[in-house]
């Protein structure tokens, strides 16, 4: 007999009965939650993208058109369609055009390349790409303004709340990016417990400035929490101090989330002096470890509370409270925002660690998924057999839970919060005929915590082709811009593990010990 594996890993049922008994989980699918928002408060202005200002109404009415045209192209439930949008009131649109039809999204980044679509269209058997970015050489469909009529009845998705809603594409904690199913009631807990710990309500005014289709934007609290509970997303492209200033001021908005990066160049910015950002209540920093040095100038430079926000799109998310006292809040990641979470630090063999002792990060919650997307054989090496979620993480826990995110145990490099597996950037690099071999690494940088930088080995006599111009040229398009190496050393040889693979460990300690710093 054919044994298949699911898909989806499934919360066990006496995991499902717990988190249905205690509340956390309920019966609304996403787009109900936004219709409770637009029966409510169908007056209120819910998108503000440039000079467009859609009501709670106007945005229905937005999705249900957006819902006939991607009905009228073929769209059907069960359908995966990869949707690269950049921020801005169509992509809410189309977000919920496809809950609603009982499509799942696969959120691409803008800054996705051949090398991701691929991936996600693949991974995910979606048939649909729906992007308005130019992509030379990548295949797409375009959702036009002038598409084909909208279909007349659009029946609405007949589904409920555990069915997965939309995957999204890991950082990788080995080899390839996975793909992340999650479902309604799951994500739903997630940025609605979120919301109150971030006092969100119909007053709070969100600015989306780092990508939507991303976990921090989309759910922590994110654009999901703000407009089910009938506030405003503000949307814009542009992350320069200047014009978020602006916004800011024009809009009053209340609410930001950033990543360290961003954070740091908005307060360093000259322009801040003479902005009006009094309306500011809270900024959210999160995606990488935010120096406390500059986490101290949040609140006497932007005049606004700060949370530390400590999450991954696997599900995990950890919150600095508001009340918490100034260490915690300037000198932690904060701890797991609901009851229901239970967290490990364990050493190397699973051992659970004592408060205060740094170990790696696991754990199982009712926001936690139990499986990457179609993926058993990561499956068994991502996740413990009692189904904890193994991050990846090094951490370091106080008495009272608060987490300090000290290090890493996973081949992943984060550039201020972009996340990037080594082995996808190296196995493009190694279709190359004068490379012998390669490793990308994360070298220390003061503005993004680290830079994505390449060692390459060259076949005997082909070294002078190998220029960093080059090189990025060759990556340009196959790849997500930022997961390119600003720059390529070339070297004799890597240092192995002993068993025939390259040492990243090895090639970090080589050529990046402190002491002697940068070759
Ligand atoms: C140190 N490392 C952090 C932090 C994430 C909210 C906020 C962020 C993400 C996110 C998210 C960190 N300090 N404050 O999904 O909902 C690193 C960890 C983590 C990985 C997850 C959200 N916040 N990290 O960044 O899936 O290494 O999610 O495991 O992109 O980012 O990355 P990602």
């Amino acid at each position: 007999a054919v044994t298949t594996v699911p898909d989806v890993v499934p919360y066990p049922d006496d995991v499902v009965e717990r988190y249905l008994a205690a509340g956390v989980w309920g019966a609304d699918r996403l787009e109900d939650l936004l219709h409770h928002a637009v029966a409510r408060w169908p007056e209120r202005t819910a998108v503000v993208d440039g000079e467009r200002r859609w009501t709670y109404a106007e945005l229905a009415a937005a999705i249900e058109r957006t819902r006939g045209v991607l009905a009228a192209q073929g769209v059907v439930p069960g359908d995966a369609v990869v949707l690269q949008l950049p921020n801005g009131a169509d992509f809410l649109a189309a977000t919920y055009a496809l809950f609603g039809l009982g499509a799942r999204p696969v959120f691409a980044l803008p800054a996705h390349r051949e090398t991701e679509l691929a991936h996600l269209v693949r991974g995910s058997r979606a048939r649909f790409h729906l992007t308005t970015v130019p992509l030379a050489g990548v295949g797409s469909t375009a959702l036009e303004p002038a598409g084909p009529e909208p279909a007349d009845v659009v029946p609405a998705a007949d589904g409920g709340a555990e069915d997965v809603a939309f995957l999204q594409l890991s950082g990788g904690t080995t080899g390839l990016p996975k793909l992340i199913p999650r479902t309604h009631r799951d994500y739903a807990y997630s940025f609605l417990r979120s919301a109150e710990l971030c006092r969100v309500d119909e007053s709070t005014v969100f600015l989306a400035v780092l990508p939507m289709s991303h976990n921090f934007t989309m759910s922590s609290p994110g654009f999901l929490a703000v407009l089910s509970l009938g506030g405003t997303v503000v949307t814009t492209t542009d992350p320069s101090p200047s014009a978020v200033f602006d916004l800011v001021a024009r809009h009053r908005v209340t609410m930001v989330a950033a990543v360290p990066p961003l954070a740091q160049l908005w307060l360093d910015s000259p322009a801040r002096e003479a902005a009006d950002l009094t309306s500011l209540d809270v900024l959210l920093v999160g995606g990488a470890r935010f120096a406390q040095a500059t986490a101290e100038r949040v609140r006497p430079e932007l005049g606004c509370d700060l949370q530390q926000v400590y999450g991954m799109a696997e599900g995990l998310v950890c919150y600095t409270r508001r009340e918490d006292p100034y260490d915690v809040v300037v000198g932690s990641q904060g701890r797991p925002m609901s009851d229901l979470d239970e967290v490990r630090v364990v050493d190397d063999e699973d051992r659970p660690l004592p408060p205060g002792t740094p170990g790696h990060l696991l754990v199982r919650g009712p926001y936690t998924i139990r499986g990457y997307f179609a993926a058993p054989g990561h499956n068994a090496a991502s996740f413990t057999d009692d189904g904890f979620y193994r991050t990846g993480d090094v951490v370091r826990a106080d008495e009272a839970g608060n987490l300090t995110v000290v290090g890493r145990g996973k081949e992943q490099i984060n550039r201020g919060g972009e996340k990037v597996a080594p082995a996808e950037v190296e196995g493009l690099l190694l279709v190359l005929d004068a490379i012998h071999d390669v490793c990308v690494v994360g070298v220390p940088d003061d503005v993004l915590g680290e830079r994505v930088e390449a060692y390459v080995v060259a076949h005997p006599g082909r070294a002078g082709e190998l220029t960093t111009p080059a090189l990025r040229r060759h990556l340009r398009g196959r790849v997500a811009d930022y997961k390119i190496p600003e720059r390529f050393h070339l070297v004799d040889h890597l240092p192995g593990t002993g068993v025939g693979k390259v040492s990243r460990r090895g090639v970090a300690a080589r050529y990046f010990q402190p002491a002697d710093g940068e070759r």
